[in-house]
């Protein structure tokens, strides 16, 4: 990611969430997304209802050589068989087991584990309607017009030494994170900018990116339209 950004080279990641794809379903994804290039495939979610983890994460690795990165929504999602895990804090809460609580109880997991951990200031920003992530993480999102709180959180997360900042709209916002927001943080950081949450156009994505966005995350049109993945991932490389 760090190299990625070194190069202005943008990248893209396929957001997995492990309870809704069939085992066919993910071999398909895996090797269209080998042949199309995508950068990392994001596995998590804010509620898992099924016992699906390691499955997915297996199945995502045999039939393809991306790299498996855990985007957990809670310390549950924990699995070695992965190469990394965002160790996300959730900067633009107040709740503290979001910030560090959970992360407390998965310290010694992770220590054990050949995982890289990569820690992650993740901001929540309003999206027109409350998000599965809003109502488990129980905070409130960053208005999505103040662009100045987004910004100033950005500033600390890595002041405190994020070396990501995830800017997340939800998954399936209605309204994805604006540009102008996108853009006042990437200004004001020099860490990689992660930005997902109801991207839908490979046109949004590559606004985004022009915004500033390092990496874009996408999860619902995929699981919808897996055939736009080969448009989306040429969009962003291109930009
Ligand atoms: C959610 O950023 C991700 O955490 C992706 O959102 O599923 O809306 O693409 P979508």
């Amino acid at each position: 990611m760090l190299a990625a950004k070194a190069e202005k080279r943008k990248q893209i990641s396929v957001l997995i969430d492990p309870d809704k794809p069939t085992i066919r379903e993910l071999e398909s994804l895996a090797q269209l997304a080998e042949r199309v290039k995508a950068d990392y495939f994001f596995v998590g979610g804010s509620l898992l209802t099924n016992d699906h983890l390691e499955i997915c994460i297996d199945t995502l690795k045999s039939n393809s050589s991306i790299p498996v990165v855990l985007f957990p929504g809670n310390n549950l999602q924990i699995s070695a068989k992965a190469d990394a895990l965002l160790f996300l804090s959730l900067i633009s809460g107040r709740n503290a087991d979001m910030l560090i609580g959970r992360h407390v109880i998965a310290a010694p997991y992770l220590k054990h584990s050949k995982l890289e951990v990569i820690p992650t200031g993740y901001m929540l920003i309003e999206s027109g309607k409350t998000t599965s992530v809003e109502y488990m993480s129980n905070s409130f999102p960053i208005p999505s017009d103040k662009n100045d709180i987004a910004v100033c959180t950005a500033m600390a997360g890595e002041m405190l030494g994020m070396k990501l900042i995830y800017m997340d709209a939800g998954s399936g916002a209605l309204n994805p994170v604006q540009t102008s927001m996108i853009q006042g943080v990437n200004n004001s950081i020099r860490i990689p900018v992660i930005v997902g949450g109801g991207i839908k156009t490979p046109e949004k994505a590559i606004e985004n990116c022009n915004a500033g966005a390092d990496i874009i995350v996408v999860g619902n049109s995929f699981e919808k339209h897996p055939e736009l993945l080969s448009e989306m991932v040429a969009a962003v490389h291109s930009v």
